[in-house]
Parts: structure tokens; sequence; C-alpha cells
């Protein structure tokens, strides 16, 4: 190994403290609680249905219309979000029609970290003028929020973004997706709506978001030099066990 590549090793390994992984709470003190609704409009009559909750946990509401219905359920644990949507329309309604499910997640992120969302929602039918998925959030503490959407003609939209969640901060997801048409919607559509919370890849001691042979020689250097980012067990002291420790999240990858 040459000279260099040592000191760079060495060098990355003082620059580069693992963070720990996002965790959130549902939590109602800013945003109220969270929501999900299934909503179905046929240009005569409009139904809609709430599921109000602080917790983790499963929901699921359906929404009826002249033959026709919207239906949304929601996994909601301390890993991840899964949403899933299903629309099914018979061709009655007359004039401006919409059948959508909206998510509204309430919490607050205990510990910071990224997380991706993952939206998409397949039409397959007819007389519709849009097929739209929608993200957004709000940070209730900073003030910020974003918004990402994708509207498409027909068929399949989808979108994907990744966002960072700032520890101690109240949020709302607010996601949906939706078909609407002004005149003879018919057919039916399926889409999820996926939130991961991303555990950090500790093997990756450069950051650069692969696990090789850089990160073991970064660990190896850390290691041999008495570095106290190769205590990976974190009891204090830096020995075999640690570097088997390590070589097995190595190994792992991410
Ligand atoms: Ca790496
Ligand atoms: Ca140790």
């Amino acid at each position: 190994m040459k000279m260099s590549s040592v000191v760079m090793a060495a060098m990355a390994v003082g620059a580069t403290v693992a963070a720990a992984g996002p965790t959130w709470t549902p939590d109602n003190s800013v945003f109220g609680n969270s929501n999900i609704i299934a909503a179905a409009y046929d240009g005569f009559v409009y139904d809609q249905k709430d599921a109000f909750f602080n917790a983790f946990g499963d929901y699921t509401r359906t929404a009826n219309v002249g033959g026709g219905s919207s239906a949304q359920s929601l996994r909601w644990s301390p890993d991840a979000a899964e949403s899933d949507f299903a629309v099914s329309v018979n061709g009655n309604g007359v004039g401006y029609e919409y059948y959508h499910g909206r998510t509204y997640l309430n919490f607050v992120a205990v510990e910071g970290g990224e997380y991706e969302v993952n939206l998409s929602f397949d039409w397959q039918g007819s007389g519709q003028d849009s097929v739209v998925v929608h993200f957004r959030w709000f940070d209730g503490d900073s003030r910020q929020s974003e918004t990402v959407r994708r509207e498409v003609p027909s068929g399949r939209a989808s979108l994907t973004y990744t966002g960072t969640l700032v520890a101690g901060h109240h949020y709302e997801f607010y996601y949906y997706a939706e078909v609407a048409g002004s005149g003879g919607l018919s057919g039916s559509g399926t889409g999820s709506g996926d939130i991961t919370l991303h555990a950090p890849c500790l093997a990756d001691l450069n950051g650069d978001g692969v696990v090789n042979t850089q990160d073991f020689l970064t660990f190896l250097n850390a290691w041999a030099s008495g570095n106290l980012v190769a205590d990976w067990d974190r009891n204090g002291t830096i020995n075999t066990l640690d570097f088997l420790a390590y070589l097995n999240e190595w190994a792992a990858g991410c």
C-alpha cells in the first residue's frame, strides 16, 4: 500500500462519524391528528371516509358512489409508512369526477436522517383528464416545505423523492393519488405510497455510498493506529472483537 493512501484513509477516519438513523413517532401537537381519506365524487354525489389517528398501526377506508369506489390502506410503523390505493369507476358519472386517496402523516423526528418516498398510481381506463401523484412535506419548526407532483394524461404517474428529517422537528407528510375526468370516467387504478427511513450504512466509513476495499483499509488503519473509530462495539478498547464486528458489517454491505 502506498503511504499516500494510508494517509488519505486515516484522514477519512478522522472526518467520518457514523450518524444514527432517522426515527419518527406520531405526534399531533403541531398539525393535529394524522389522517387517511378515501374520497369519491361522480358528479352527483360525494363520499369521503376518514380515519384519524395518533399512533402507528393499520388503517383502511373506502368511499363509494354510484357503483364506483376509492379505497386506501395504510400501514404505519417505526420503520416505514406503506399505503395502497385502489380505484374502480363504472362510467355512470356525469361531468367532473374524481377519485383519490389522501394521507396526512403528522409526527416528530426523534432522530434525524434520510428518508425516501416512492409514489405510483397506474390508471387503466378512459375518460380521464389526469392521473396524479403528489407528495408534500412541511416542517412546522423551520416553516419550510416542498411539494413534488407528477401528472400524466393517462396510464401511470410515479415519483421518487429523498429528503432529510431534522431531529426534534415536527412534520406533516401529505401525499395522494388521484384520477380525475370530465365525462364518462371508467376503469380501474391501483397504486402505492411508501416512505422508508434509511438505516445508516455504518460500514461505509468514507460516506461515498458504497462499501468496498477503501472502507476496509480505512478501518484497518484506524484499528492498527488505535483510533477510537475502530472501537466498533463501543466498549472503550480496541481488539480483535472490533475487527470481527466490522468485518461482518463490511461483508454484509449496505
Ligand atoms: Ca465507502
Ligand atoms: Ca471494542
